[in-house]
């Protein structure tokens, strides 16, 4: 969404709400039969997995500057790949952290499904903390939907017992990055539909939900 307010495309949104199973109806497993969100459905066409999305919305709007591609073959590969980086490392690690109920489903092997990713997240938040040494973006001077995609880590990471001390610049990117009007915009849509979660009991509680407890 912030790729889209970014480009200042014209688009709608349909919450999905994972503790009704929307997710798992056949009609969304008909445009994502991952039965995951995102899917962005563009012209008639269901695009799936996020990495997909940011690269095909950085190809389309070229002039929001969505990522750093620069026409080479090799380079715009390795932005490719920092994209899929954040979707098949970053993104699964503070899942296994927030939901280790989706991973093991023995109590006693919760905590150690969390310290393992936890482990692993580290590993990959000191990389960050690196490359932001040569800032003050992910990608260096140009900001990028991959600090978006970062912070969206950070936000869901907060207030849990995954240690954020030792990262002081992804701490200071991730409050530029809450700065972005187009982040401003897109977490007041995302307040709205809390609300509504809230209000009509729908919203998820991360302790008891379970794979099986949307269907
Ligand atoms: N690789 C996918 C992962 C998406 C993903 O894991 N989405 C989570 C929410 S953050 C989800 O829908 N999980 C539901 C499930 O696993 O049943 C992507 O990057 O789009």
């Amino acid at each position: 969404m912030v790729g889209l307010e970014e480009a200042r495309a014209e688009y709608d949104t349909e919450l999905v709400v994972y503790v009704r199973g929307d997710n798992k109806s056949p009609e969304y497993l008909s445009l994502n039969p991952n039965g995951k969100v995102p899917t962005m459905v563009v012209n008639g066409v269901s695009i799936t997995e996020s990495s997909a999305m940011m690269i095909y919305l950085a190809k389309v709007f070229p002039e929001a500057k969505l990522l750093p591609f620069d026409g080479q073959s090799e380079t715009d590969a390795k932005v490719i790949a920092d994209v899929i980086w954040c979707s098949t490392s970053i993104h699964p690690n503070v899942f296994h952290i927030r939901l280790p109920q989706f991973f093991c489903d023995v109590p006693s092997g919760m905590e150690r499904v969390r310290e393992m990713a936890k482990e692993r997240l580290a590993q990959d938040f000191r990389q960050i903390e690196d490359r932001l040494g040569n800032g003050p973006w992910f990608f260096g001077e140009q900001w990028s939907l991959v600090d978006a995609y970062l912070s969206w880590a950070w936000f869901r990471l907060n207030g849990t017992s995954f240690d954020l001390t030792p990262y002081p610049r992804f701490a200071n990117m991730y409050d530029r990055v809450l700065k972005r009007p187009s982040v401003e915009r897109v977490l007041a849509k995302e307040q709205e539909a809390y609300d509504w979660l809230e209000r009509n009991d729908l919203m998820v509680n991360f302790q008891t939900f379970s794979p099986s407890s949307g269907n």
